[in-house]
């Protein structure tokens, strides 16, 4: 259905309180190309108050309030953020153009479960302690404490906004840290909402903080001498742009940066569920996740099956339209930056040899759409290993389908890549399960399932996809700073 779009003022966030600035910038309907908010650009001044109040909130109320005060607080956050669902939905739809129904069954229920999962984290995880018993040390007890990092900058990425945003807000606050986020310019308004839900809650001021802008706002936060560390999750260049930025003031950084996830059908695999699995890894939410797959190794001996029939998924089982429109499971890139991007990929392929199954363009609508960033959900065959498309990441709905023969030859060609943030593999072999798992250089492997997230397990990637894991009690290392007390009795 047609949404009337009204541009809506989104404002800074900072000590409790919207902030706006002389200087606005636009933020486009994904959809339509027109204008949905006008978005309040932070400058030095801003980046210093937030930061400021992030600092003062320390020293107060929430560094000083209880533990058990603070989980039920952030319990209370998850509440209301779910309270305020049909909110968050709503200008997560119209920063991104994501179909509700992705974003309803995604984005918005995990950023309430982002605050649940880890409320209790430093409840649940109990110290560690070693009593000696070495000739100098016997009877000497050691014991680990941990306090809060401090303020800790969240740098945001524009594909799941507000999921990406809560994944490193919820355990930042519930370990007692207190946040500077700067969200993705594309996609700022779920942060600004958040604020909202905040002061609703009665979440001290100058805990939560927003700071809008582009790479230079980024700038400003990861070389603040008074941030004490940054979570980031985005592209791998602009990762390592910050960890530059980060090294002066020696902060701490955790980084989940871009993938060119494998997948890999053999033989045995039950092609109904792969099919199903594969469908999503390749094209849920247009492609723009980083776990997503973008290339498949097939079994040669079903490799003509697996192509047809994820050829009649891309064709039959995904629906384009307006984000509220009855079925509608596939929307448009986030902007037409990235559209131009993909649609790049989308020509070279073809110039590396590529023969393309199905898509390998945009789509048109004779209609308002027209205006929109749309590309079309796309497979490729024929195209090398060391081919540009097949190895670079393209972060949209498109996959090059490339045939094996043998398992260690599959291994060897899954792990040829700079990346390793996640692979998907599909077999009903439990011993392959088993040799094959240990052997893939991704940090999250997925068999016979895809983005089945537990939040107690580490999450993060190797090589070129990640710095540090977080999830579960691995994120205590980056979130809390441990002492180790040695007592000697
Ligand atoms: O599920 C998560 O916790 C997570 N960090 C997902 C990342 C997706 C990247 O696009």
């Amino acid at each position: 259905m047609r949404k009337e779009i009204q541009a809506r003022d989104v404002q800074n966030f900072i000590n409790g309180k919207y902030v706006s600035t002389a200087e606005t910038f636009d933020v486009l309907y994904p959809i339509t190309g027109e204008v949905t908010a006008k978005v309040h650009k932070a400058g030095q001044a801003e980046v210093d108050a937030a930061v400021a109040a992030a600092r003062a909130a320390l020293k107060g109320p929430w560094g000083t309030m209880p533990l058990a005060e603070r989980s039920k607080m952030v319990k209370a956050i998850a509440d209301g953020v779910m309270k305020r669902f049909d909110d968050f939905l709503e200008v997560e739809v119209l920063d991104t153009g994501k179909p509700y129904s992705v974003a309803s069954h995604v984005d918005i229920p995990r950023g309430g479960s982002n605050f649940a999962a880890f409320a209790d984290i430093l409840k649940e995880h109990a110290t560690e302690a070693f009593s000696m018993d070495t000739p100098d040390g016997l009877g000497a007890l050691n014991y680990g404490v941990r306090r809060p990092r401090g303020v800790i900058g969240v740098i945001s990425p524009w594909n799941l906004p507000l999921l990406l945003m809560t994944w490193k807000v919820g355990p930042a606050l519930a370990c007692g840290n207190t946040v500077v986020v700067k969200p993705s310019e594309v996609t700022p308004s779920s942060a600004a909402l958040l604020g909202e839900v905040m002061n609703e809650v009665g979440v001290p001021e100058g805990v939560y903080n927003v700071v809008n802008g582009f790479g230079d706002t980024g700038a400003m936060i990861t070389s603040h001498p008074d941030v004490d560390g940054i979570t980031f999750t985005g592209e791998t260049v602009t990762g390592s742009i910050i960890l530059k930025a980060v090294a002066p003031t020696l902060k701490a950084s955790s980084m989940e940066m871009g993938g060119k996830n494998p997948g890999i059908v053999f033989e045995d695999a039950d092609l109904d569920l792969a099919i199903k699995e594969l469908g999503r890894s390749c094209f849920l939410n247009t492609g723009q996740v980083c776990l997503g797959t973008e290339r498949v190794y097939v079994h040669e001996s079903i490799f003509d099956e697996v192509r047809d029939r994820l050829k009649d998924y891309a064709e039959n089982e995904l629906k384009y339209g307006f984000p509220d429109d009855e079925g509608v499971n596939f929307g448009p890139v986030v902007s037409d930056e990235h559209r131009d991007k993909v649609l790049s990929y989308y020509k070279l392929a073809e110039e590396e040899g590529a023969t393309v199954v199905t898509g390998g363009g945009a789509p048109k609508f004779g209609d308002e759409r027209d205006g929109g960033s749309w590309v079309e959900p796309t497979i490729w065959t024929g195209l090398a290993q060391d081919s540009r498309t097949a190895t670079e990441e393209i972060f949209g709905p498109a996959v090059a389908l490339i045939p094996f023969s043998d398992e260690d030859e599959v291994i060897k060609l899954a792990n040829d890549t700079k990346y390793g943030l996640a692979a998907t593999f599909f077999t009903q072999d439990v011993s392959r399960v088993h040799r094959v798992a240990p052997q893939l250089e991704a940090g999250i492997i997925w068999v016979n399932c895809w983005f089945l997230r537990d939040l107690r397990t580490a999450f993060g990637g190797m090589k070129h996809s990640g710095i540090g894991r977080e999830g579960g009690v691995h994120g205590l290392e980056f979130y809390t700073e441990i002492s180790n007390v040695c007592v000697k009795m």
